[in-house]
């Protein structure tokens, strides 16, 4: 059972991530990404989805042409946990 990060824990993790924010009114972080155009957001969006999948932590996200905007939480904590930072450092690896 994962659990969310909370305290120091949280502070030292989320401050391995660059760009992503904490949201207002639930415990998730957000990072919006733009592409030069639909085809480079989608295929951002294809290698994000297999290797989310394969991990089995999938992220909440929409797309709108070139930009993506994504919410990471793991809904099974009910929060923020390591899994959120870990896609988050691959997302951002690809990105
Ligand atoms: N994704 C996210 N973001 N949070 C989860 O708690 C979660 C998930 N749980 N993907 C996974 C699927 C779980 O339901 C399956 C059984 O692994």
């Amino acid at each position: 059972m994962t659990t969310k990060l909370s305290g120091q824990a949280r502070t030292v993790a989320l401050g391995t991530i660059k760009g992503w924010t904490e949201m207002a009114g639930r415990d998730a972080i957000s990072k919006t990404f733009k592409f030069a155009d639909f085809n480079q957001a989608w295929g951002f969006m294809t290698r994000v989805a297999l290797a989310a999948d394969k991990a089995e932590h999938h992220p909440e996200w929409s797309n709108v042409y070139n930009r993506v905007e994504i919410v990471l939480s793991t809904h099974d904590a009910g929060g923020v946990s390591d899994k959120d930072v870990a896609l988050a450092k691959f997302i951002d690896s690809i990105a």
